[in-house]
């Protein structure tokens, strides 16, 4: 007697002598190609009634061998993924004492797939670190290791010697040494934490590791109702050095591309990093616990992409994203999306509203990304079909939807930014400039206190690139050739050859570190500091 199985589900259910158990697979020895060959799926998933390749039959005796298994197990039948799940009771508690252990840890994505990795109190992502704003913390970090580590706290307004960069000051985390960062919190939102090293050839370094978490600021701010919450971090792993170009930003095809050079430089490009393991949080597709909905509720994500290496893409078919908030800012325009796009560094607050009963999956429009392990099934309640998915409408995403059209007068002060790319030749690493030249530069951007300035992007190179200004907020006011209001970040993702116009206003005195979020490129040239005359 063969038995089916719910591919990527993670679940197989069990008849017992009077009752089906669910029995999750953590607790079962078997192996399962969750990373099914790219291609192998494709299109004939979507209709999903047919077997999937990671779809498998298993005789009645290894049955009740899972479930002798399960039985002795005990108590790790049941055991959820805690990340994948609203904040436990004790994690809901907003603190002022935090402590952080960097240290060697393993992630297991799924059954038989376990990488090894650094991270923070022994999981990836790490504890959410949830504040109140205004009210001061302190943060004790202890490192495992035998290398240097600093924190970084990402999208908070604090000062240099507790923002976590090297490059700003902020004092190392020794080897096998601790530090604390004293802080006060702000502004509400969405935030994170992450390693903030250099890792250059090492891809064993820096944000390729686990070294990421959520970290909360509460505030004022009112999301509206909302029945569930879960909080998603998008990663790969296991990443690697090729010269294929494997970009996918040709979903959101640029526009007029202002910033493309007449006369291309037809230099051979060097490596890129690329990755064919993916998931959300700590488990690939399939191997963590669905999030279990009912028709009617409105679930609240907090989507974080904590990649080091590509922006990505995230769709739930026949379901549509209401955008609230962007790297945890309110945005003056919520609207409702089919797809999401989220660069290295940045976050999305949306609301799904679950009026489409079935089984189905979250998770990235590319085949190769989905099926590599980039989503996360979504099972409403009395459905136990295979998980479907369907491709997303067409949609390019647009930043200025969520603003507000009146545009602003531009501030008197301007900073400029021309970013390029050297090509290096395959096996070598590409470097990158900004205003012609690689960090460090032999003078800082200088900044007037209590001034406002209108920062223009200008990307001269064949990539988009997720822009992180430390400790600042900018107000996007013109991209794809439209102009904006209202939107807030601190993380922007600048088109291919294309243009972006952001204001901020210096009001946070101390070295100010710029960057792409992309490591390699940060590693390789892309960044630069910023200071106070
Ligand atoms: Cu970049």
């Amino acid at each position: 007697m063969t038995v089916p199985i719910l591919p990527g589900v993670g679940f197989v259910p069990v008849k017992s002598s009077t009752t089906f158990q669910w029995i999750h697979s953590h607790t079962i020895q078997y192996t399962t190609n969750i990373y099914a060959t790219p291609g192998s799926i494709g299109a004939g998933w979507p209709d999903a009634i047919q077997e999937v390749p990671w779809s498998f039959r298993m005789q009645r005796r290894d049955f009740l061998k899972i479930a002798g298994l399960a039985a002795a197990t005990g108590p790790l039948v049941g055991q959820q993924p805690q990340s994948f799940l609203a904040p436990t009771a004790s994690e809901d508690v907003a603190k002022t004492d935090f402590a952080l252990r960097i240290s060697p840890i393993t992630v297991e994505l799924g059954p038989n797939r376990i990488i090894s990795t650094v991270g923070y109190n022994g999981t990836s992502p790490g504890p959410l670190l949830r504040m109140k704003e205004g009210v001061p913390v302190t943060v004790n970090v202890v490192n495992d290791t035998d290398v240097p580590e600093y924190v970084h706290f990402h999208g908070l307004l604090i000062p240099s010697d507790v923002d976590g960069s090297e490059e700003e000051g902020t004092p190392v985390v020794p080897p096998h040494g601790s530090r604390s960062y004293r802080f006060t919190p702000t502004p509400a939102g969405t935030r994170w934490y992450h390693t903030h090293t250099m890792s250059m050839d090492d891809l064993h370094r820096g944000s390729y590791t686990g070294m990421f978490g959520f970290l909360v600021v509460e505030g004022a701010s009112n999301p509206g109702r909302y029945d569930q919450e879960h909080y998603l971090a998008l990663r790969d792993w296991e990443p690697y050095f090729t010269n294929q170009a494997m970009d996918n930003d040709d979903l959101d095809p640029a526009g007029a591309q202002p910033e493309k050079p007449k006369v291309m430089d037809t230099r051979q490009p060097g490596m890129e990093v690329a990755a064919d393991i993916f998931s959300i949080n700590d488990k690939a597709l399939g191997a963590g616990e669905p999030i279990r909905v009912k028709p009617g509720e409105r679930v609240l994500f907090h989507f974080l992409n904590a990649s080091a290496i590509e922006n990505r893409h995230l769709a739930l078919p026949g379901h549509k994203f209401n955008v609230i908030a962007l790297d945890g800012n309110p945005v003056p325009t919520p609207a409702d999306v089919d797809v999401l796009m989220l660069g290295p560094g940045e976050r999305i607050d949306a609301i799904v509203e679950m009026n489409q009963p079935g089984v189905w999956i979250l998770g990235a429009p590319e085949d190769m990304v989905r099926e590599g392990g980039l989503g996360i099934v979504i099972e409403y309640a009395n459905q136990r079909t295979t998980p479907q998915w369907k491709a997303a409408p067409k949609s390019n995403w647009d930043y200025t939807i969520f603003g507000k059209t009146a545009s602003q007068a531009a501030p008197t002060e301007k900073l400029d930014m021309l970013f390029e790319k050297i090509p290096r030749g395959a096996g070598k690493y590409n470097s990158f400039t900004v205003n012609g030249k690689s960090y460090p530069h032999d003078q800082e951007f200088v900044l007037k206190q209590g001034t406002r300035y209108r920062l223009t992007f200008h990307n001269r190179t064949d990539d988009a690139h997720p822009l992180h200004l430390h400790r600042h907020q900018l107000e996007i006011v013109e991209i794809y050739g439209k102009a904006t209001s209202g939107v807030i970040k601190d993380t922007v993702v600048v088109p291919t050859y294309g243009r972006a116009s952001v204001d901020f206003t210096a009001d946070q005195p101390g070295l100010t570190l710029f960057h792409c979020h992309i490591q390699m490129h940060m590693d390789y040239g892309f960044k630069a500091l910023l200071r106070y005359m």
